[in-house]
């Protein structure tokens, strides 16, 4: 095969567009003939891990067996787009170096999409941060269960600023330039 695999590991709060911007690179990759999937909660919480909720030692594990799935996909010569929320750091650093020791080492690209508490609670497109207001939802992230920022991500994408084909734009340039794409 002459594609690399490598993980495009996307973080950020609720409603901040990792979903969209996962699944407009994805389209993209593959119509230019590349190996791409998407793995977000339609095809992980559902399925693999309907096991598990949102208390925090629920989405360690979460994050823990994704970042085992991505490698996993990686390793079969596709680009694997995770698409979670992931707010602890020190789960995405395990996730990363799964990725980093492994022999040969595996790209891993931590994607930070980030908007405002503010933005993505205006934008509140299934009413989650109203619930979570009001109680109806315990542990939310951003209103009553912690997400910590990447201190130095790969990539930045601020989608307040930047629209979905902005932010497939940044990421296909930061593909093309370390070569795995
Ligand atoms: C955060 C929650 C919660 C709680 C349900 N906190 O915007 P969505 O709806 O479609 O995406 C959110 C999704 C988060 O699942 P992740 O697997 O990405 O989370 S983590 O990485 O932290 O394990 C949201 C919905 O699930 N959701 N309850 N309490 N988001």
């Amino acid at each position: 095969l002459n594609q690399k695999g490598a993980t495009i590991w996307l973080t950020g709060l609720s409603a901040s567009g990792k979903s969209t911007i996962a699944t407009a690179l994805e389209q993209h990759l593959l119509h230019k003939k590349l190996h791409a999937y998407r793995l977000d909660g339609d095809n992980i919480r559902f399925g693999l891990n309907k096991d598990l909720g949102f208390d925090q030692a629920s989405r360690v594990e979460n994050i823990r067996r994704i970042g085992e799935v991505s490698l996993l996909f990686s390793l079969s010569s596709t680009i694997a787009i995770t698409a979670f929320i992931s707010p602890y750091i020190s789960d995405r650093e395990l996730a990363r170096s799964l990725h980093e020791k492994h022999s040969p080492a595996i790209p891993f690209i931590e994607v930070y999409v980030d908007a405002p508490l503010d933005v993505v609670e205006s934008r509140d497109p299934k009413g989650l941060y109203k619930k979570a207001r009001a109680g109806e939802i315990k542990d939310f992230t951003g209103i009553s269960a912690p997400y910590e920022a990447p201190v130095k991500p790969e990539i930045h994408i601020r989608t307040d600023q930047v629209d979905v084909a902005g932010a497939v734009e940044i990421i296909v340039k930061y593909l093309e330039e370390q070569s795995l794409i």
